[in-house]
């Protein structure tokens, strides 16, 4: 009866349904101070942990004496590994099945690691008390670099581990190395470059903590924290703890940014939730700006090699490429279980290629374990930037346009769903036409143009124009070969309209900034003909909620949004038999307008009624032999991901005397299917852009030899400001997904994904002309003024 919203025809009934720019729900609290984080849970006796980190990156401890901080009045306890060992507590499951320690047992193996604890009456007490225990150090050599950590002499990071004698953690390959060696042993044409994905780190303005509050009188045990993923956290903490499940509630209140950080499960929250067990008072931990720089997961450190054989006239015949990963002292990635090297697979980005392999290697180093997905579904980043930079290095070899060569390559419309070589399952696109978008907006042959005008007049500005045509995967199910811990992905929502019309919405999935409290309610409002501002949304709290898997990996719209379509329409079934009633006429006479959201009797549109009118029925005049009340549930496990793309065209000016980058445009054209709310789609797309900037120009956590993180804090890890941020142009197609109840794909994650190849692509053609084929990210004013003069472009 109802294929749901179609493109271009969902827009604007008024009612704040799909398309509609609704305002954001949950503005007025965050603007009137009024949000509720963490740090602002405050309990009756509340106790406060401070953490005693390592100075050293790798070191044995000999001894730890608490005894002088335990001397202070107001500090209650102190905590060792010793004393977690006691509730089972020493060590903790990574998302990836390695140990890691809560408080380091016997060896330190990262600068900052967790070493002790101390609880105390308020804050400063407690940082006072951490500065009064004394750890006695046994210092050993440390590795940083994964290349030498893979070395036969390189220390042995993972002694825990029974027979370990090297740094190697994992192994991993995919594609067809054979079929890949012949297509490059037969091509007229190879290229390759190496690239390294820098160590970022994302950097949400709310750092990482936790209050723990175990109330004896219930024996229930809540832990407010700063999390990505409630519920599977709560199924860690029961089956760590050996606390029953439904002993524990994990509340997620506001949460300030989230972009992959919040997704592991990190010593500070247990360590807060085990002491308010033990001490049976409520304890609060909030981790300061350098410790979640310094120990929370880090993202990328990829160090790629690629390459791509090709014709003369530029057709793509195979991709080729190698990785050495860093994954720091535990293998604590944060992505589905199957998957060690995320969603890399998708390397062969938006092109119709028929080989392809690709292979990595990942090591133990002595720096804070990570490799979480930082506004990136799982790798596809690294992925991304491999391919959207070797085209350019392709067509630079070629002597050919960029554009041309991506045209000649993409993926057509009619090729849906395509298959790729490495066994990843599209299921819509057309890239051609985000392409020419883009570059119609950024007057692409203008620029060009001017480009050779200033090569030959030899000025001092040169200029360069890079473009990315990025595939993303996002929507993590299905299932079956998805899951968290063993947690199959999928993800619920959970409707009640209530007698007088209105209705709660819950949902599986935590909101950290995206607008969730908007955009979910606009789903249902499309699909019941509600009023948006009828309709709350609940998220992040698991006394409440359906279970879900949580917001990362753009994965909330793709599976609780269509979770929550679904849900809408059992509703609407149910809200039908009594709409028949309330308008005496047979269930099959009646039908289910759209546009107007109302149900009315075939023949006689005058006879309508809408689903808040009924409401009331449900509960005082239902129909006889239905059951009461007007509410569905729906656990929905995607029957794929879904892949929104776009086409980002950047514009830069490099000054040859200083390095000095400066942006000229920066368009940006994404498609991410149907679109819920393009307000929030915008605000995305700008959020994720300043974070590619940051990527590419600015951001690296970087390590001194002896393992201190020298880019640990805000004076060294760079983020960019308004200052460094243009002015955008952003611009959309629509290409549903088939397979979505409403046709939407992610898009949260889409521009830090798209733009950073984007911008060095820019960077390495203005340069192209002096044989310039690749610049390292970030590329600081002093990394292009070294290639600058390298290239002998200097002046
Ligand atoms: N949308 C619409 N339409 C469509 C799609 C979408 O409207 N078609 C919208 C929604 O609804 C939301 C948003 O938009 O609201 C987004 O979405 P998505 O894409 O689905 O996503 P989500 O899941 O929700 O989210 C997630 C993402 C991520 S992933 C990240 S990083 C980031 C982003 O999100 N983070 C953040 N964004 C953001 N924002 C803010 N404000 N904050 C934050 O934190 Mo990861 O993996 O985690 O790393």
């Amino acid at each position: 009866e109802d294929d749901g919203p179609q493109p271009e025809k969902h827009c604007g009934h008024g009612r704040g349904g799909m398309g509609e720019s609704v305002s954001r729900k949950e503005d007025q609290r965050f603007i009137t101070g009024r949000g509720n984080y963490v740090d602002d849970v405050k309990r009756p006796g509340m106790l406060h942990c401070e953490l005693v980190r390592s100075p050293h990156a790798h070191a044995r401890i000999e001894d730890i004496d608490g005894s002088r901080a335990m001397a202070l009045e107001s500090v209650v306890a102190v905590l060792t590994a010793d004393d977690l060992l006691e509730y089972g507590l020493a060590t903790m499951p990574t998302l990836m099945d390695d140990t890691q320690d809560v408080l380091v047992n016997d060896k330190v193996k990262f600068q900052s690691q967790e070493v002790a604890a101390v609880i105390a009456e308020d804050r400063y007490a407690a940082k006072d008390g951490a500065e009064k225990v004394e750890v006695e150090y046994d210092v050993l050599d440390p590795v940083v670099d994964a290349a030498a950590a893979l070395e036969d002499d390189a220390p042995v990071i993972r002694d825990d581990i029974e027979g370990k004698e090297d740094n190697h953690c994992l192994d991993w390959e995919t594609g067809d190395e054979e079929a890949t060696a012949d297509a490059f042993a037969n091509a007229p044409v190879t290229v390759e470059e190496e690239m390294l994905y820098q160590r970022l780190h994302p950097a949400p303005i709310e750092t990482c903590g936790a209050v723990g509050d175990y109330d004896p009188g219930k024996d229930k045990l809540t832990v407010h924290m700063t999390s990505q993923a409630p519920h599977i956290h709560r199924t860690l903490f029961a089956q760590v703890s050996g606390i029953p499940e439904h002993k524990i509630r994990i509340v997620s209140p506001d949460v300030g940014g989230g972009f992959g950080n919040k997704v592991p499960i990190y010593p500070g929250y247990v360590v807060a939730a085990a002491a308010s067990y033990v001490l049976e008072q409520p304890v609060k931990w909030v981790e300061e700006r350098s410790e979640n720089i310094q120990s929370t997961g880090f993202a990328r450190d990829y160090d790629m090699k690629g390459e791509i054989a090709a014709t003369e006239d530029g057709e793509i015949l195979a991709v080729r490429t190698d990785v050495l990963a860093d994954h720091g002292a535990y293998n604590a990635v944060a992505q589905p279980s199957k998957f060690p090297a995320g969603f890399f697979n998708i390397f062969t980005g938006s092109y119709d290629i028929d080989t392809a392999y690709g292979s990595l290697t990942a090591a133990y180093t002595n720096s804070a374990p990570g490799g979480v997905a930082y506004r990136c579904s799982f790798r596809v980043t690294e992925a991304v930037y491999l391919i959207e930079r070797m085209v350019k290095v392709l067509a630079d070899e070629l002597e050919m346009d960029p554009a041309e060569v991506r045209r000649k390559n993409f993926i057509q419309p009619e090729q849906f769903p395509y298959e790729s070589p490495t066994g990843w399952n599209y299921d819509s696109g057309d890239y051609e036409t985000a392409l020419d978008k883009a570059l119609e907006m950024a007057d692409y042959e203008a620029y060009r143009e001017e480009q050779r005008r200033r090569i030959e007049a030899d000025e001092k500005k040169l200029l360069g124009i890079g473009i990315s045509s990025f595939t993303e995967v996002v929507g993590a199910g299905p299932g079956k070969s998805c899951d968290i811990a063993g947690v199959e992905m999928f993800d619920s929502a959970d409707i009640r309209v209530h007698p007088t019309g209105k209705a709660t919405v819950r949902v599986g999935v935590q909101t950290q900034g995206q607008g969730h409290e908007t955009t979910f309610a606009q789903i249902v409002a499309e699909e019941l003909g509600m009023d948006v501002e009828d309709i709350t949304v609940e998220h992040g709290d698991t006394d409440t909620d359906p279970y879900g898997l949580g917001t990362y990996g753009s994965r909330s719209t793709p599976v609780a949004g269509a979770a929550t379509a679904v849900a809408s329409r059992k509703v609407r079934d149910k809200a039908k038999s009594i709409a028949a009633n309330e308008l005496e006429a047979a269930e099959d006479d009646v039908t289910w307008d759209r546009e107007s959201g109302e149900f009315h009797v075939v023949g006689a549109p005058e006879r309508s009624i809408t689903i808040t009118e009924i409401a009331a029925g449900a509960y005082m005049n239902k129909p006889a032999g239905e059951e009461p009340g007007l509410e569905a549930v729906n656990y929905y496990d995607p029957p794929e991901m879904t892949y929104p793309f776009g086409s980002y065209v950047v514009i830069v000016e490099i000054d040859r005397e200083t390095g000095e980058v400066d942006f000229e445009k920066f368009v940006a054209v994404d498609d991410c299917g149907n679109r819920i709310n393009p307000m929030i789609i915008e605000g995305q797309i700008h959020g994720g852009l300043a974070q590619g900037i940051g990527t590419a120009m600015l951001e690296h956590v970087t390590f001194d030899d002896n393992g201190n993180v020298t880019g640990g804090d805000f004076m060294n890890y760079l983020l960019p400001t308004a200052m460094e941020i243009p002015e955008f142009e952003t611009g959309h197609t629509v290409t549903p997904s088939p397979h979505h109840p409403i046709g939407a794909k992610g898009v949260g994650e889409s521009p830090t994904v798209g733009s950073p190849p984007a911008i060095v692509n820019a960077v390495v053609d203005a340069m192209a002309h002096a044989g310039v084929s690749h610049v390292e990210m970030p590329m600081t004013p002093d990394v292009v003024w070294e290639t600058l003069k390298e290239s002998g472009l200097a002046q």
